[in-house]
């Protein structure tokens, strides 16, 4: 495996006709160069938010008939691959989601890969690009990397290898190859060597149960994590590292792992630093990471596409709950009846949940947030979208749901696991005073409509401005968002059970859509923020929408600057712990008694 990561030549072309067009890849200019993997439109050579179409190209270091594949971790939004002068393949299913492309064997010693990465919104090119209250980035956004597989006589290679907890000491091994003959045995071994067995795959495609010698549970407390490796007979292998855990629903709706009862504490998390655009580094996402764990989270919300797999890792790693849902926010009603854009969910919920199928950490898959679940019309399109996550996962290993801001109105969710909210009680409408009273009014009507499914508050929050502290506390003050976080917080926690959970919006700022800053109306406000400039703030109006083009209901700010609530949040989640801690030993004592 190589990791095509570096200096690659790169050209740009805002007016670039038909993408879809027949093109010669030779004729392409390539005049700059682009460091792979990063956002064209944030990094250099770049202008921020332009839109259109880029060109990456590099020499493949694939040995002369030798056969290969390609995984792009994601390229956004619209991207189609060549090599040499023949097109290997496009992408529509959308910008965050990893996707393969077989590469054919050449004579050639040295053959060239180009990639187109268009940017601009499109129904037909990038249909799961709905929109959304956030900036969508371009280009090779993440890792791209070449598999070399050798002569095609070499025979067989693994296409994916996952594996699935079961119980506290099984899991479930998927795997599907390629190029297989009609029966291939495949050796199986655990955590570097352990429990050697093997199995025979039939046409290309496998399962099987398997006990985890010496196992050892997956937990947020205690995450340890096991290792599995799956070989064929010419030495192609696959190591997937996996979590044996356990996810249920008991009878009164509330969620259980390993057995115990789960609050789900956290935020809704973006995957955008203002230097990198959605293309993290991965210090940033460390970052990121350690100032969840700073934060007392135990879940995290990956809004609103599919993750990052360094992200994921570190979240194995860190005892750290994920949803992860697809890209399409705001869908609507016409997305849905539009074949294009249902193909391009579908494989992008295949793409996402394959992705992540061995992380212990991902425990709620979800799709379509805000989208027009108050429509009976709409239910075909979220029915499905359950059904091929289903198709792939069990509940025990993964829950399904949607952000719904339909809410007390949304005539689909037959078909979630678990109920979602959001809303911004305090924010968009009500006051403080009112956040407990309004998610207590949610959670009531979730119980008596759908007693046995969990309940979560997927979003809620407010904004504050880094740069304000006010003691009158304003709208987007620090000092108001300190206050109606707070009320957030405590009303989730005070509902537990009947509120299985909250990701507060959000985790740190972020640069919201295209449109954002014209529509700030009468605020004042320096464009582009430069976070060395003081702004004045009391031009800032109740009723402005994203001042400076930002989404500032951040805990953190753009740049991961504490604001209040993040410090608040922090000792309510604390609190929270020490409470549960203190009642489970006193549980603990009366069982001994
Ligand atoms: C919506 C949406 C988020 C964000 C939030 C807000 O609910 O799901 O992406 O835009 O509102 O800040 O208003």
């Amino acid at each position: 495996t190589t990791a095509l990561t570096g200096e690659w030549r790169f050209g740009f072309d805002a007016a670039f006709g038909d993408v879809t067009a027949p093109l010669d890849p030779r004729a392409i200019a390539t005049p700059f160069t682009a460091h792979v993997p990063s956002a064209f439109d944030v990094a250099s050579p770049g202008e921020r938010g332009r839109r259109g179409t880029a060109f990456y190209r590099t020499t493949l270091p694939l040995p002369p008939h030798h056969r290969g594949r390609l995984h792009f971790a994601a390229c956004a939004f619209y991207c189609r691959v060549f090599l040499d002068s023949l097109e290997l393949g496009d992408h529509r299913a959308g910008g965050y989601v990893p996707f393969w492309l077989d590469v054919p064997p050449a004579a050639a010693a040295a053959r060239e890969l180009l990639v187109l990465a268009d940017n601009r919104f499109n129904a037909s090119t990038a249909p799961t690009h709905t929109g959304g209250d956030f900036y969508m980035y371009g280009g090779l956004t993440r890792a791209v990397t070449l598999h070399d597989l050798g002569a095609p006589s070499r025979g067989a290679y693994f296409d994916f290898v996952g594996a699935a907890p079961i119980n506290a000491s099984a899991v479930r091994l998927r795997v599907a190859l390629r190029a297989a003959r009609a029966l291939e045995r495949v050796g199986v071994a655990f955590d570097g060597g352990r429990a050697p067995t093997s199995f025979v795959v039939a046409h290309g495609r496998g399962e099987l149960e398997l006990a985890v010698p010496c196992a050892q549970l997956w937990s947020v407390g205690a995450p340890r994590l096991h290792t599995l490796t799956a070989t064929l007979h010419n030495g192609d292998a696959v190591t997937v590292r996996f979590g044996l855990r356990v996810l249920s629903v008991d009878e009164g709706g509330g969620i259980r792992l390993n057995g115990a009862p789960l609050q789900l504490k956290g935020v809704n998390r973006h995957t955008m630093s203002p230097a990198s655009g959605s293309a993290l580094t991965l210090a940033e996402v460390r970052r990121d990471v350690a100032l969840l764990v700073e934060l007392g989270a135990n879940y995290v919300r990956g809004a609103h596409y599919p993750q990052d797999q360094a992200f994921l890792e570190l979240c194995d790693e860190a005892g750290l709950l994920v949803w992860e849902e697809a890209l399409g926010p705001q869908v609507t009603l016409a997305d849905m009846r539009s074949p294009a854009f249902m193909a391009a969910q579908l494989q992008q919920l295949d793409e996402m949940v394959l992705a992540s199928y061995s992380h212990p950490s991902v425990i709620i898959h979800a799709f379509f947030n805000e989208g027009p679940s108050d429509d009976p019309a709409a239910c075909f399109a979220y029915n499905a979208s359950a059904r091929a996550i289903r198709a792939l996962v069990a509940p025990s290993h993964r829950l399904v749901t949607w952000a719904s801001s339909a809410k007390e109105k949304d005539v689909c969710l037959g078909a979630a696991d678990v109920l979602s909210f959001n809303d911004y009680p305090g924010w968009y409408t009500a006051s403080i005073g009112q956040v407990r009273a309004t998610w207590a009014a949610h959670a009531a009507w979730a119980k008596a409509h759908f007693a046995s499914k969990p309940f979560l508050i997927s979003e809620t929050g407010g904004g504050g401005i880094f740069e304000w502290r006010n003691a009158s506390a304003p709208k987007w003050s620090q000092e108001y968002q300190e206050a109606l976080v707070r009320a957030d917080v405590q009303a989730a926690l005070g509902l537990w059970p009947q509120v299985a959970g909250i990701s507060i919006w959000q985790f740190s700022d972020i640069k919201a859509d295209d449109g954002a800053t014209a529509a700030c109306g009468s605020c004042v406000y320096s464009t582009p923020y430069d976070a060395a400039t003081p702004m004045n703030c009391s031009y800032i109006s109740a009723s402005c929408w994203r001042p400076g083009g930002e989404n500032h209901k951040g805990l953190l700010d753009f740049w991961r600057r504490k604001k209040l609530a993040f410090h608040a949040v922090k000792a309510l989640f604390a609190q929270n712990d020490s409470m549960l801690a203190a009642d489970e030993h006193a549980a603990g004592h009366i069982e001994l008694l």
